[in-house]
């Protein structure tokens, strides 16, 4: 090493991203002995703070408290059983437990965040190393990989060589682009739709999710806790949120989610509103050499059937054990297979994700037909227990198989 070279260490993984996808990987890791360090560009603070997700599958949850991470999480989520659809001035219960024995939990994602953190950096001195800046990713190809990054206090280059890269930087980050020297294929689709999202300081109006099909567009209401509401509303992508003032948020809430005899949403401040267009893509394969990407690195899915940090965990528990066989018994076939076998369930979640896309959203086209089918598809489910059981099994990812 010259005196200029960056500051070196050797470590088996490299971690980057402390998400969901990244802190699960490390977990599973450091659970079994194998070090690793994980590089985040926020602070812990904000990390613990953002607020995201907060609709989990049951089998996430399942796995998470069978590799130790879930007493926290069932301790405080809450079960939900059923949805609720509100169109043509009615409402319409859709009991999914009934049908398929399976529910999901409510649990606001930067405390399921808080967790992973807890587990890994507080009791069992897990590597993370915050507010960093400039990582880079080299060598993948190689036997030998390295991430390098600023640190923040001395701005001094550090470089890390390790065995293998866990890229779970999400939507935003940078391991995607070294994938193959940038030549994975990479599959998008764009819904030309905006969703308004929000957060509300005020309990839910109804103790379940609804979905609110309207001719002036879709709104949902999802229940984050007693406190706290989720709030979405349909919007021109590119819209500004500064163009949806306090009294038009609750105007258009109260129309759209409107149905006889159902209580109105209750009104409080709204402490985040922000535009998200909606759009998915897919990075195919999600592996390259000794780089291997996780959750929103790797797929986005809109939040139409609230679907990505389920997905995230899935790779997250495939890639940490692939990982473990690799650098504890040598046995290469769970890296091997991992692209393949994450996909599947990925590209199950798209198609999902975009055929609830067309019932949200089909009444506001302003095109008659497409309102049509999409009102077809909604009856459907109230009046075809085949139709509903699909789903169900589909909304609560509740397959044997993918
Ligand atoms: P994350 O959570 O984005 O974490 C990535 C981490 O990497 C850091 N980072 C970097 N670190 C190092 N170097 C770099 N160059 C870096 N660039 C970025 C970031 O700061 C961050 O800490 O990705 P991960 O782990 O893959 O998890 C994915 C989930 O966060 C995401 O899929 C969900 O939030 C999506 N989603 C939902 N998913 C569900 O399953 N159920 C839901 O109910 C649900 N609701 C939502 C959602 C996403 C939303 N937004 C904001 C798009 C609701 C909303 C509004």
């Amino acid at each position: 090493m010259t005196p200029n070279s960056p500051a070196l260490e050797h470590v088996p993984v490299v971690v980057v991203g402390a998400g969901p996808a990244g802190l699960t990987v490390a977990n599973l890791l450091s659970a079994a002995g194998v070090r690793c360090v994980v590089l985040e560009t926020e602070t812990r603070q904000f990390v613990e703070r953002r607020p995201r997700a907060g609709v989990l599958e049951e089998w996430a949850v399942r796995e998470l408290e069978k590799r130790g991470l879930g007493e926290r999480l069932l301790a405080g989520a809450r079960r939900h059983t059923a949805c609720e659809f509100r169109f043509d001035g009615g409402r319409y219960r859709f009991a999914y437990e009934e049908l398929t024995g399976l529910h999901h939990w409510v649990y606001p994602q930067p405390l399921l965040v808080s967790d992973l953190l807890r587990a890994y950096a507080d009791e069992r001195g897990g590597d993370v190393r915050f507010a960093v800046r400039d990582v880079a990713v080299h060598d993948v190809a190689f036997d030998r990989p390295s991430v390098s990054y600023t640190c923040p206090d001395t701005g001094e280059r550090r470089l890390l060589r390790c065995e293998f890269v866990a890229g779970c930087d999400g939507a935003r980050g940078v391991t995607r682009t070294a994938l193959a020297g940038g030549r994975a294929r990479v599959a998008r689709h764009d819904y030309g739709i905006g969703w308004l999202a929000l957060l509300a300081e005020a309990p839910p109006s109804t103790d379940c999710v609804l979905f609110g099909v309207h001719p002036q567009g879709f709104a949902g209401q999802m229940p984050r806790s007693p406190e706290m509401t989720r709030y979405y509303l349909q919007c021109p992508p590119g819209d500004d949120p500064e163009n949806w003032s306090h009294a038009r948020v609750w105007d258009a809430l109260r129309l759209r989610l409107a149905a006889e005899g159902a209580p109105e949403p209750v009104e409080g401040p709204l402490i985040e509103k922000r535009v998200l267009d909606m759009h998915d893509y897919v990075v195919e394969p999600m592996a390259s050499g000794r780089l291997f990407l996780a959750g929103d690195a790797a797929h986005l899915v809109a939040p139409i059937a609230a679907k990505g940090m389920n997905l995230a965990l899935h790779d997250a528990f495939l890639l940490g054990d692939a990982l473990l066989a690799r650098l504890t018994r040598g046995d290469d076939s769970g890296l091997a297979g991992y692209s393949e076998a994450c996909l599947r369930r990925v590209w199950d979640y798209q198609e999902f994700s975009q055929w609830l896309s067309e019932v949200y959203h089909g009444a506001a086209a302003g095109d008659a037909f497409r309102a049509g089918t999409a009102l077809a598809r909604l009856r459907r489910l109230f009046s075809s227990p085949v139709a509903a059981a699909a789903f169900a099994e589909q909304y609560l990812g509740g397959a044997e198989r993918y």
